[in-house]
């Protein structure tokens, strides 16, 4: 085996939107996305069509450089690209000159045979955050892993791979921010200077073009904003989708399902989701439901619905092989499914038993797939949680020969998972019509966040798991992934009453809050812990529906500017070393105001690191100053939770479901801090579609913190609110809570606390 490395350029043409530069070795293109977005593709198959299942912009057309000796010069508002032409190698550097990330200059990209390879320069303390889904920690500065979307069932806290692919990271050094975004679904490696004696940093693919997307924009939100402009933001989510979900491996039965649904309304315990997963099925076929244990699904999803209960189903990508079943008769007949090179069906074992795998990267394939959600849908799911879309087979290791159409399995596995979850997104919205489906899936790609929620597999009942599934759920917010779970409680094994209570309670700050376990685990529902326990358990998930104003809201920024409802600290304080630090790295911001500090079931203080800034504990108000840790209580029932300054943070009554009207009163919290700060309130119908017409509730509310004051905008969009009396509460002021209270209305409305 020969390396290949990308030599000097021979000859430099442009095309409307690219530049295009010749190499003995290789054809390197580059386009300009956006002023703070350069994309570069260095490929041996120039006139390969050029397809992303990510990108959903276009670039700028007209593209400039300049030349002078040996260099070319790429400059837009916010970035400058030079091009060293003798060898080929690429660096980028702030609008001012200041060096953001480079080629090694000795190895830049170079191949050994399909194997595509980036060398980079590593500076002094560079650190690194992203790849979403990853174990380990949140600077993974010193560490490598691999993207090769896996069925990960027990997986431990240091395994690698998992269920996602999301090659895209950000660096961080000298006070400057970058992102780099590695476009190729191949099996992709990422090494942060784990073993290069802290020279350089690589990436590379086992096929494919090194083909990335470089960002420049200064600050980690901004290069989140442009990173998700250029992959897609996710749409407002079903508001019953981000209340309670409970869950279980399986619930055996109708009658077992609606006595679940029930208990919470004996119990008085809000919830607004219920699962079905694969033992609802008639032998685990896709489309079916078993007769014996669910003998009339429009029954018991009617009585879910009189419960006020939604009910989302489980699919699995394997088809039954198994005459007479429309799916694989159909999708035999039509050539539907993944095949050897010779032609014949792939088969491979899964809960059905001997399976074909749906073609999901052909559009007549997906069309196939989504119209068969009528199976579902008449019955009344509202709810699609795609599963086992790695795609999962016993023995997990399907043959390099297995081909997608004329694509091998190793060239596109990495967004099969995705692209099953689009071809049910797209076939549910369309038979749902103006209501909006909840869409889950446990593989997948970058962009998937346009159409999908995604949870993190099958995790495990411990403290460890816990805290390290929080720091996945801060990841995937770092690469756009806002809507994001985990199983609470551990999916494998029995959580003690202590973890059970803890994890609920982070749960309440989880993007998707799901309890969830596996077959032959004790019972996990609320009630199963004793009347004390459960009493606390239901006041976190009455505080979680207390909040879903804010909640709600902050899902809207997600759909606006891609930043995640839960993020890890190093979006807001970047420079802060301390955040980094493996005591506080589990810490994030849950929506503007919010910081959360997970804390292990075992333990009942904490110590808690508090950025710069005045912090108050939610729940008693007690004043904490920022820029330090501080050693706190963390009583079972009270999860260490810190308000910042000039926190706003509306909320309602509490309901049982989303169904409920609640009380008309909008409760709009807001702790006194020494700046201004600002909240943006939105509100719609939370069903259906109307919002993207221009049927919703939004407005600016905002706090002034020399004159005392609050102010509510005139509200936009055309839809009434469910408010119509606003109680503001003060906290911090006076050291005594205050309450105020006004007319809720869309005009103006201002207050002095
Ligand atoms: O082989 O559908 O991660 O959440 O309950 C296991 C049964 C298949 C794996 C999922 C899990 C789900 C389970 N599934």
């Amino acid at each position: 085996m020969q390396t290949q490395l990308l030599g000097n350029a021979k000859q430099v043409t442009t095309q409307n939107d690219h530049i295009i530069i010749q190499t003995a070795e290789a054809t390197a293109k580059i386009w300009v996305y956006a002023p703070a977005i350069i994309r570069v593709n260095i490929t041996q198959t120039p006139d390969k069509p050029d397809a992303s299942f990510a990108v959903i912009q276009q670039p700028e057309t007209g593209i400039k450089f300049t030349e002078a000796d040996n260099e070319l010069t790429i400059t837009t508002g916010q970035l400058i690209l030079k091009v060293n032409k003798t060898p080929l190698r690429f660096s980028f550097y702030t609008a001012e000159g200041k060096v953001l990330s480079e080629d090694d200059a000795r190895f830049g990209v170079n191949w050994q045979n399909e194997r595509v390879v980036n060398y980079r320069k590593l500076y002094a303390d560079e650190k690194f955050i992203g790849l979403g889904e990853k174990t380990g920690d949140l600077n993974r500065r010193g560490t490598h892993y691999v993207n090769w979307n896996t069925d990960a069932s027990k997986h431990t806290i240091y395994t690698d791979p998992l269920y996602k692919t999301f090659p895209f990271f950000i660096g961080l050094h000298s006070g400057l921010t970058y992102g780099l975004f590695f476009d190729n679904t191949h099996k992709s490696y990422f090494d942060f200077g784990a073993t290069t004696d802290d020279e350089m940093s690589w990436f590379g693919a086992d096929g494919g073009d090194m083909n990335y997307y470089f960002f420049g924009a200064q600050g980690v939100a901004d290069i989140i904003k442009d990173y998700t402009w250029l992959t897609g933001r996710m749409e407002m989510p079903p508001l019953w989708s981000i209340g309670y979900q409970q869950c279980r491996y399986s619930y055996m039965s109708a009658d077992e399902v609606l006595s679940i649904a029930q208990k919470f309304r004996e119990h008085n315990i809000p919830a607004d989701v219920i699962y079905c997963d694969i033992d609802y099925m008639d032998n685990y076929k896709i489309f079916t439901w078993n007769d014996e244990a669910f003998p009339d699904p429009k029954g018991m999803i009617d009585k879910l619905k009189a419960l006020d209960f939604r009910t989302v189903c489980i699919v699995d990508p394997g088809i039954k092989v198994e005459e007479g079943y429309k799916q694989y008769d159909e999708g035999v007949a039509k050539n539907y499914f993944a095949t050897y090179t010779n032609g014949d069906n792939y088969i491979a074992s899964v809960w059905p038993g001997r399976c074909h795998f749906p073609n999901f990267f052909d559009d007549e394939v997906k069309e196939w797939w989504g119209a068969a959600f009528t199976a579902l849908t008449e019955p009344g799911v509202e709810g699609f949680w795609n599963d086992m879309n790695e795609p999962a087979a016993w023995g997990q290791n399907i043959p390099y020969l297995v081909k997608f159409g004329d694509r091998y399995m190793a060239e596109v596995r990495n967004a099969y998972g995705m692209e099953m979850t689009k071809a049910t997104y797209n076939g549910t919205r369309q038979i749902l019509g103006n209501k909006r489906p909840f869409m889950l899936t446990r593989a997948a790609y970058c962009g998937t966040q346009r159409f999908s929620a995604v949870w993190t597999g099958d995790n495990t009942a411990t403290d460890e798991h816990m805290l390290y599934g929080q720091r996945l759920v801060n990841s995937l917010g770092l690469v756009g992934m806002s809507f994001t779970g985990v199983d609470i409680g551990g999916y494998t094994g029995n959580p003690t009453p202590e973890l059970m209570l803890r994890w609920n309670s982070l749960g309440v700050y989880i993007p998707m809050y799901r309890n969830h376990a596996e077959i032959g685990t004790a019972m996990r529902e609320p009630w199963e812990w004793g009347q004390e326990n459960m009493a606390i358990i239901r006041k976190d998930i009455e505080l979680r529906y207390r909040l879903l104003p804010y909640i709600y809201s902050g899902f809207y920024e997600s759909s606006q500017n891609g930043l995640p409802l839960s993020r890890t600290l190093a979006i807001d304080y970047t420079p802060d070393e301390n955040v980094f630090d493996v005591r506080y790295q589990n810490q994030f911001l849950f929506g503007n105001s919010l910081l959360v500090a997970p804390v292990e079931s075992t333990k009942l203080t904490a110590e808690v690191y508090l950025p710069e800034g005045e912090w108050y504990r939610f729940g008693n108000d007690k004043a904490y100053e920022g820029g330090m840790a501080h050693t706190v209580p963390a009583p079972l029932n009270d999860l260490p939770v810190f308000v910042k300054g000039g926190g706003i943070i509306p909320m309602q009554s509490v309901i049982q479901s989303t169904n409920e009207a609640g009380d008309g009163i909008l409760y709009l919290h807001i702790w006194k801090g020494i700046q201004d700060s600002t909240f943006i309130y939105y509100e719609d119908d939370g069903v259906t579609y109307d919002n993207e017409r221009g049927i919703f509730h939004k407005r600016e509310i905002s706090y002034h913190a020399e004159s005392n004051t609050v102010m509510l905008a005139v509200a936009e969009g055309s839809y009434t609110s469910k408010f119509n009396t606003l109680k503001l509460i003060s906290h911090g002021f006076d050291k005594s809570i205050k309450e105020k209270e006004a007319l809720y209305h869309s005009g103006v409305i201002e207050i002095s606390l």
